[in-house]
């Protein structure tokens, strides 16, 4: 067995995270670096390691975590202004935890392109 990324240690309740949202498949919490006035991950429950190991069986997942990323955008009043959702893969993607995740970042006008 692969040992456990920090991400299943959040899920877990191994280590803390300020959690914002949860639910049966998904959990949502503040970004401990944050990039935005607003930045928060959404991960699966279930470990997925990055967007290159997205089954056809995850496809739902994958789609609720951007149903999440919008729940909250509504609950937490920036639906209007708008934000951003990025999902890194790999290293060229800047992916540093290979539990994939959903970065939800708002409260600011985001630049585009992103470099
Ligand atoms: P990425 O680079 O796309 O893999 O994003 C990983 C993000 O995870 C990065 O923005 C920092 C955040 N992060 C790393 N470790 C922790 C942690 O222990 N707690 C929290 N809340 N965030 C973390």
């Amino acid at each position: 067995m692969t040992e456990k990324t920090i991400f299943s240690k959040i899920i877990d309740r191994e280590i803390p995270a300020d959690i914002v949202y949860e639910d049966e498949v998904a959990l949502a919490f503040k970004d401990l670096n944050p990039q935005a006035p607003v930045h928060l991950l959404i991960i699966p429950k279930k470990a997925i390691a990055s967007a290159n190991d997205i089954t056809s069986a995850d496809r739902e997942i994958i789609g609720h975590l951007h149903w999440v990323a919008a729940q909250i955008a509504e609950r937490d009043g920036f639906a209007a202004d708008g934000y951003r959702t990025v999902m890194n893969c790999n290293d060229n993607g800047g992916q540093t935890v290979y539990h994939i995740h959903l970065h939800l970042l708002a409260g600011k006008a985001f630049g585009w392109p992103p470099y």
